[in-house]
């Protein structure tokens, strides 16, 4: 048993002061504000759940900021060339490495947990590893590494393009069959037990990556836990996909598939506004990754029809381009901002704090895509809460909503002081327990990888 004693909290019914969390065994068991701390550990600030991390490729964190020179035609595309070269010579230790550095990142900037959509299962000639689900164990490691919550979904991937074509040379390392698979899932089950409160999911890359057929046998093999599909991020894809399937993706997803609150669709950029309404009604996740989305010109999320119509969505941080939990936050509105010439879009209601509706949002959107008791600071929770710098001069003379609107808008995750990870603290004075080895450890990897 633990207890904790915050200043300030953001609990499910508003703000409260002075509040005492007890929790045992990682789960908070009891949550009394107005209350004296007792003998409970004082922490000073402004405590929040933590957010959810609901879509990362970790070991893409190496490359950020490396396909920001001007080639002979910048796309998607071309960059996830780039991506693809890097990716051909990555050991299981250099990913260990890069996602134990990604990972303490996401706990220093706000992030609790992280949903790592993880498809670079072989070994650098295509052939599966000894163990199928080596490279999942590494994922797994660096996650108990740092102590972030870990959702692991497992990625099917099995064509290169629509209609069933043949993987591309640099996709080999991705590649299974269903059967294939079924094995792969079945050991990153044992291996996701061996981490405290861990999830396992599926993911089904995109509609490129599978058939129909495939598709079916995956979903129906993944009978528990959450479903994470790439879907509409490109209008290639959706034009691609109307050629191929006769419909868009998402309106064909939804015809096809029993699409509810288990699927996190991840980016759901380009859709129609008969789509967007079907997926907001539908009940599943919109996983948004908005730093992602503008640093690769994926285009806008419709998130004002979105919301307007109840849609439900996360943020996460996709390519880790930058890793920043507020800035997702940020980035979300300043897009709708820019697009419709207006501010405050998507608070709901006249007097709302946008950053309140923001953060609260990605809390329970995040927390349904990543299938774990997490995202609020409530009895039979996770512990996992952040707690922010209440005397930093950006917070001066705010309270409640101000301090989130000043978050999310003006100081990010400089504010982050002090993290708590299933109620064990993991970051204090804004930096993690184990930074100088884990960062150390990467620059070494990195230099390797980068000078080859
Ligand atoms: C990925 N990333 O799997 O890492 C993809 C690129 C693809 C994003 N879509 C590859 N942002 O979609 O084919
Ligand atoms: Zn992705």
């Amino acid at each position: 048993m633990k207890a904790f004693f915050f200043e300030h909290a953001l609990l499910p019914a508003g703000w409260a002061h002075e509040v005492r969390i007890d929790v045992d065994d990682g789960t908070i068991v009891a949550v009394q504000p107005g209350s004296p701390a007792g003998g409970a550990e004082r922490i000073p600030g402004i405590a929040l759940a933590g957010l959810p991390n609901l879509h990362c490729h970790a070991f893409q964190r190496a490359i950020a900021g490396l396909a920001e020179r001007r080639g002979a035609a910048d796309s998607f595309w071309s960059w996830r060339a780039v991506m693809y070269g890097f990716l051909a010579a990555l050991t299981p230790d250099d990913v260990e490495a890069i996602a134990a550095f990604a990972y303490m990142e996401m706990l220093e900037r706000g992030f609790t947990a992280v949903g790592e959509f993880h498809y670079l299962h072989h070994d650098v000639d295509g052939r599966p590893f000894a163990d199928v689900g080596e490279m999942a164990a590494r994922i797994a490691t660096a996650a108990a590494e740092t102590g972030i919550g870990l959702t692991l979904l497992p990625s099917f991937y099995a064509n290169g393009d629509f209609g069933g074509v043949a993987a591309l040379r640099g996709q080999r390392r991705f590649l299974n069959d269903p059967d294939g698979f079924l094995r792969l899932l079945a050991r990153t089950r044992e291996i996701a037990a061996s981490v405290a409160d861990a999830a396992v999911g599926i993911a089904p890359h995109s509609l490129r990556a599978v058939t129909p057929k495939t598709l079916r046998a995956v979903v129906e093999a993944g009978s528990s836990g959450p479903i994470h599909i790439h879907v509409a991020e490109q209008t290639r894809e959706v034009v691609d996909c109307v050629a191929a399937l006769g419909q868009p993706p998402v309106d064909w997803l939804i015809d096809n598939f029993d699409v509810g609150p288990r699927w996190c669709l991840v980016h759901a950029t380009h859709m129609g506004a008969g789509e967007i309404s079907r997926v907001a009604h539908s009940g599943a996740v919109a996983g948004l990754c908005p730093l992602t989305e503008a640093n690769l010109g994926d285009g806008i999320f419709r998130a004002a029809e979105f919301l307007a119509e109840s849609g439900r969505f996360g943020v996460g941080s996709d390519s880790n381009i930058e890793i920043d939990g507020a800035a997702e936050l940020r980035q979300l509105e300043y897009s709708q901002r820019l697009k419709l010439h207006a501010r405050n879009v998507l608070a709901a209601h006249e007097g709302q704090s946008t950053g309140r509706r923001l953060y609260e949002g990605a809390l329970a959107g995040g927390a349904q895509a990543l299938g774990r008791g997490i995202g609020s600071l409530e009895v039979g929770r996770r512990a996992d809460i952040v707690i922010l710098a209440a005397d930093h001069p950006d917070l001066a003379g705010r309270r409640d909503d101000s301090w989130l609107d000043s978050y999310v808008f003006v100081a990010g995750s400089k504010l982050v002081r002090t993290v708590m990870v299933g109620g064990t603290i993991v970051v204090s004075d804004g930096r993690h327990r184990a930074r100088a080895v884990i960062a150390e450890r990467y620059r070494k990897v990195v230099t390797r990888l980068i000078s080859k």
